[in-house]
């Protein structure tokens, strides 16, 4: 999508923090980070949010949790903890209406809720 931020970073048309990338996915450095280490892990298929996942995309989902967990043991939080959210609309705080996982470490992290 050609006004998408994260399509942009894809395209190498915005910079980004990268972690990660393989042919269908791209991971980056949070660039206002919640938590000492905050990723996010996207696929480079434009889908909004995870509602917008069609069955075919399904495979790439679990590619990207896949990926999330590489990630943390590439940066070494696996023993200590982490957390992978996604947020879908306008309750759960979604800005950026491209599926992305935050991939959140590096503290105790705060208890999900309102
Ligand atoms: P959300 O789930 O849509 O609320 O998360 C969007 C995240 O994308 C948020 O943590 C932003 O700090 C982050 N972000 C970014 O890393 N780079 C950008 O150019 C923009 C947002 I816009």
């Amino acid at each position: 999508m050609s006004d998408c931020i994260f399509c942009k970073i894809v395209a190498g048309e915005l910079p980004s923090k990268k972690v990660y990338e393989d042919g269908e996915i791209l991971a980056f450095h949070d660039i206002q980070p919640a938590s000492p280490i905050h990723v996010l892990i996207i696929p480079k298929k434009h889908i909004a949010s995870l509602a917008d996942a069609k069955a075919e995309d399904w495979p790439l989902m679990g590619q990207m949790q896949a990926a999330a967990a590489q990630i943390a043991r590439e940066l070494d939080v696996e023993e200590s903890g982490y957390r992978v959210i996604t947020n879908i609309g306008a309750n759960a705080g979604q800005i950026v209406h491209h599926i992305h996982y935050h991939l959140m470490a590096g503290a105790r992290l705060s208890p999900l809720g309102v």
